[in-house]
């Protein structure tokens, strides 16, 4: 993430998700669960000490050459490692530990502050001034280019709060802190592997917490999903904003977005839904205080039946939909589609996926 880190860092949201963490500009409410992190269960913490920081280096050296890095690598990155305390001291800030805090607020006030004229303004200007490219993105991997711009300018603020963390002493040094050591050690040695493929320590630069570039990717989704968008033959997610459209749009294809469908409606509800009879039935699979908040999923022509009307453009009749409504009855409210839950699946907040959505709608029109 961002995290050039000003203090919006430390209102940066949990962790850092699939590819990313939180906006440098905005706290996320409801997002203090999210991304890739959420896949690493909490281990108790290990007291810093327990290992120490030379013992745990030579650790770092010995699986990294285990896992087939060279030993040159090793040899440029672990002898003068330091501990980033910043990382693990902003890392620790982060909300969604404290108890008391699950009361969400309403997004009205949320997407007052963060789909504005400017933000949409100059993701506009990224359109226009990436107009190929980005037509060319969205016809091979089939993601509408407005979301990818939205994500970028939601992740960096197109580009300018990228982070300037060393990820090595950033991952290491949270490794090391123990409390999610499988995950941050597993990025550690996706950065070691980076750095063999020719990334140089200069580009391998991030958020506190390792999410990196004009994508936000954690190295391993660096590894795996960037994608070289203008024809160098290089994926440099730092450098190249057109890499990191065909980066965003490789994330959101590899998880199945579903070509020229849009993330999702407003709709108007009638008062008089039953709320607990369209409840979600099912325990989510992952972050449940976000997916709570959806209701089960029906057919556009089911929710026509229940009196849900769009306001402006509709789906066709057999899309399947779940209704979202961020500040309950009697306030806008969200037709959704599986392709909403990509968004999530980028950052697992609702604040987070639906101003994404509105982003894109706004840089569409
Ligand atoms: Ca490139």
């Amino acid at each position: 993430m961002r995290i050039s880190l000003l203090v919006a860092s430390l209102f940066a949201a949990a962790l850092p998700a699939c590819g990313q963490e939180r906006d440098p500009l905005a706290p996320l409410p409801e997002g203090a669960a999210s991304g890739a992190a959420q896949a690493a269960p909490a281990v108790p913490p290990t007291p810093a000490g327990a290992m120490s920081w030379e013992a745990y280096k030579r650790h770092l050296a010995a699986r990294s050459l285990a896992e087939g890095i060279s030993q040159r690598t090793v040899d440029a990155v672990i002898p003068g490692l330091r501990i980033n305390q910043r990382s693990i001291d902003l890392d620790r800030s982060q909300p969604g530990g404290s108890p008391g805090s699950t009361r969400i607020p309403p997004y009205a006030p949320y997407q007052r502050k963060h789909v504005t004229s400017d933000i949409i303004s100059r993701g506009k200007a990224e359109v226009r001034q990436h107009w190929t490219t980005l037509n060319r993105i969205q016809q091979q991997y089939g993601v509408d280019k407005d979301v990818i711009v939205a994500i970028y300018g939601k992740e960096t603020s197109y580009g300018r709060i990228m982070g300037n963390f060393d990820l090595f002493e950033a991952l290491g040094s949270l490794a090391w802190e123990g409390r999610r050591r499988d995950l941050f050690e597993g990025e550690f040695v996706a950065a070691m592997k980076l750095m063999d493929k020719g990334y140089t320590r200069r580009h391998l630069t991030g958020s506190y917490a390792g999410a990196a570039g004009k994508t936000q990717f954690m190295p391993t989704n660096i590894l795996k999903l960037a994608k070289d968008g203008d024809g160098d033959g290089w994926a440099d997610i730092w450098g190249s904003e057109p890499d990191a459209f065909a980066s965003i749009a490789n994330y959101m294809a590899s998880k199945g977005w579903e070509r020229g469908i849009d993330w999702g409606i407003a709709v108007n509800v009638p008062r008089s839904l039953d709320r607990n009879a369209i409840a979600r039935k099912t325990p989510p699979e992952r972050c449940p205080a976000v997916f709570n908040r959806h209701s089960e999923w029906k057919t556009m022509a089911e929710w026509r039946r229940l009196g849900v009307t769009p306001v402006t453009t509709s789906f066709s009749d057999g899309v399947m939909l779940k209704l979202f409504e961020p500040d309950g009855p009697g306030r806008t409210a969200y037709l959704l589609t599986r392709n909403y839950d990509l968004i999530l699946d980028y950052n697992c907040s609702n604040f987070y996926a639906l101003t994404i959505g509105l982003v894109a709608d706004a840089i569409e029109r």
